[in-house]
């Protein structure tokens, strides 16, 4: 009943907080406002059958992304990337932790927001998954065959990686370019010296190799906001386009101070002319410090590696490098169509969707169609590379896919609601209200040469009355709309974990059959692997114990363990030997201060446990993995740091005779 009621109170108040004219409801059509039909029928995935996608979700502030299958929404797994996870221990696992490491020390946490398939000649390939960490700025790599982080680079010069980690058209870079301008390199000097002192970078980051992530180069700009990008594909291949706000350069109350300006920019950046000056000797290379952590994949031991320089082209030095185009006003989004022709840009406070055309942008840079020049930056005339303009659109554009058929599908935060438009005549043919507020908006593809573009997932930033309440925080939300028909239909809503900034999807004939289902055991290089119960056993060094353990249903071995004292210092170094899918073992031990492992077959996951306190700690396996679950368990005795007690552990009569004969 107090649904509309409901929504008019959001309206307003993020009507009145932007402060823009007053929007005419009057104008919706109001189509797919219900649920109707076969909706029901269209998501519904029957038990035991798969979903036709697979859609990854960034997390927003959880530092994950969350995978789902798609038209159900059914969430699949979670998948930590920039934080600590307690459910499996990444992060705190001694194998892991590296992979948190910055040139800060460990940052356990970020705020991830955009999620990327890696593509091959422009279309998603179901390898990997990048995402950026908006805070302390990074780009992770996931893969899809072990939906698992597997490596982190560090970006620095760089704060805020917003725009980021949007990928050419077969991975030879994924971008990060910097939402925060910040000194360059970061010093000491009074914030409202902003203007002189401030600087942006856009960094292009080799990606098309999996554990060799490498900054090739960085942009050094001028001290705006970088906020989006995409590359060019089909002509404008090559190409790469970055949407900035605060072209005010203001420092403070950026709400009021970074909204004065009638149009901001889209940095078009030539990229293969920057590859050129970079080899002509034109970039510098500057001192700088971050870091690039990978998952080893034999060991599984994650190694960070310490980079001390990075590579720095200004503009002024290059030539041709980058171009602005005007663009009104604050731009958020910037996308680029499937044929590489069209630049779309979202801007947040414009009242119509400007479209730069690829072509004109060419002839406008042969016909030196300046405006101006800003540090080196020609700034290309706004008409001269207009492709056309969407009018009266909505309010609040922010984000834009495509469906591969000419039309392209626009998110509009204020007036919540998704409107479709035609590429070419740019008339408004359909729009469908969200609930409410949407941010991103993705098609499966729909940033890509080939967009699946049979269903839009819209991701929306407030969800007030759609569910059961939770207290103060409400679930975020997510909605699934059919766009295989002229009209749009809304089939779904569907709660999501964390706050999803965008999202991916792919269909998942393109990752299922690819996806692992254990680690080899006879391949399994970590050091601590222990492959047998023959090969456990107990040392140790100083203060220092290493306890080379395995499990398997349904036991570990050893798993009665005396000898430790206080002042010790203990790592359980556990191996699961089983090579089977899905066979996980947990461990877990009482009153440590860190998490569980969760062991996959096959690999090997160390626990450090500094224990406090004299007496037995039962430990036991946290993963119900048979019947006798509850009989996987076992003790370890700490005793007084002047104790005398051995140094033992149990095992099995066969294993410790095996032992024995071998020793003999
Ligand atoms: Cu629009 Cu960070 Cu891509 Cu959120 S961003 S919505
Ligand atoms: Cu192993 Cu439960």
């Amino acid at each position: 009943m107090s649904r509309p009621i409901q929504r008019k109170a959001v309206f307003a108040t993020v009507l009145t907080l932007a402060a823009v004219v007053i929007y005419a409801c009057a104008g919706r059509s109001g189509s797919g406002n219900l649920v109707t039909g076969d909706a029901a029928q269209r998501v519904y995935v029957a038990p035991g059958h798969y979903d036709e996608f697979y859609a990854f979700l960034s997390g927003g502030y959880n530092g994950q992304v969350s995978v789902y299958g798609l038209p159900s929404g059914r969430m699949l797994k979670n998948i930590p990337v920039f934080s600590q996870n307690p459910e499996n221990g990444y992060g705190y696992s001694e194998e892991t932790k590296a992979m948190l490491t910055t040139s800060y020390g460990q940052v356990p946490w970020d705020d991830t927001h955009h999620t990327e398939l890696s593509q091959t000649d422009g279309v998603p390939d179901g390898r990997w998954l990048f995402i950026n960490g908006n805070n302390t700025p990074r780009i992770a790599r996931i893969d899809l065959g072990t939906f698992e982080t597997v490596e982190i680079l560090e970006i620095p010069n760089a704060a805020g990686g917003h725009a980021s980690p949007f990928t050419t058209p077969n991975n030879k870079y994924v971008v990060s370019a910097t939402r925060f301008s910040v000194p360059v390199p970061n010093t000491d000097v009074a914030i409202d010296t902003y203007q002189k002192n401030f600087k942006g970078t856009l960094s292009f980051i080799k990606a098309n190799e999996a554990g060799k992530f490498d900054i090739a180069f960085q942009i050094l700009m001028p001290g705006y906001n970088y906020d989006l990008g995409h590359a060019g594909k089909g002509p404008s291949d090559g190409w790469f386009f970055f949407t900035s706000y605060n072209s005010e350069q203001a420092n403070t109350k950026l709400e009021e101070n970074a909204s004065k300006n009638d149009k901001d920019f889209i940095a078009a950046v030539n990229y293969a002319r920057a590859e050129q000056c970079v080899a002509g000797g034109k970039a510098k290379s500057v001192p700088a410090s971050y870091r690039h952590n990978f998952m080893d994949d034999k060991s599984r031991v994650a190694v960070s590696e310490a980079k001390t320089s990075v590579t720095l082209l200004d503009p002024k030095d290059c030539d041709g490098v980058v171009y602005y185009l005007p663009t009104p006003k604050s731009p958020h989004g910037v996308d680029v169509d499937p044929t590489g022709q069209y630049i779309v840009a979202g801007g947040k406070l414009a009242s119509l969707i400007p479209v730069h055309s690829f072509d004109k942008l060419v002839k406008a840079i042969a016909d030196k169609a300046f405006e101006t020049e800003i540090d080196g930056i020609p700034v290309l005339k706004y008409e001269a590379v207009l492709a056309g303009e969407v009018q009266k659109p909505g309010l609040g554009p922010l984000h834009t896919e495509f469906d591969g058929k000419g039309y392209a599908y626009t998110s509009f935060f204020i007036s919540s609601e998704v409107v479709k438009w035609k590429l070419g005549t740019w008339e408004v043919v359909d729009r469908i209200p969200t609930y409410y507020s949407i941010g991103h908006l993705m098609i499966p593809g729909g940033d890509s040469k080939k967009p699946w573009g049979k269903y839009l997932v819209a991701m929306n930033k407030i969800t007030k009355d759609r569910y059961l309440p939770t207290g103060p925080e409400m679930a975020q939300s997510a909605q699934l709309i059919d766009i295989s028909g002229d009209k749009m239909r809304l089939l779904l809503d569907f709660p999501t974990f964390g706050e999803p900034h965008y999202a991916q999807a792919i269909p998942a004939e393109l990752v299922k059959n690819k996806s692992q289902r254990f680690y080899s055991l006879a391949g399994n290089t970590n050091p601590w692997v222990t492959r047998s119960e023959k090969e456990t056993g107990i040392t140790r060094n100083g203060k220092r114990i290493d306890i080379k353990a395995i499990a398997i249903r349904s036991h570990f071995a050893p798993d009665n363990i005396e000898g430790v004292k206080l002042g010790d210092t203990v790592y359980f170094h556990i191996t699961n030997i089983e090579q089977d899918w899905d066979i996980m073992h947990g461990f877990a031990v009482l009153g440590n201060t860190n998490a569980e492992l969760l062991l996959q077959p096959g690999e090997t996951r160390t626990l450090k446990w500094v224990p406090t306190r004299a007496g037995v700690y039962p430990f036991y396996c946290t993963d119900f993995c048979s019947a006798l679950h509850q009989e996987m368990q076992g003790y370890i005795r700490v005793s007084g740091a002047n104790a005398t007690v051995a140094l033992s552990g149990t095992i099995s009569k066969k294993a410790s005779a095996q032992l024995s004969a071998q020793q003999k």
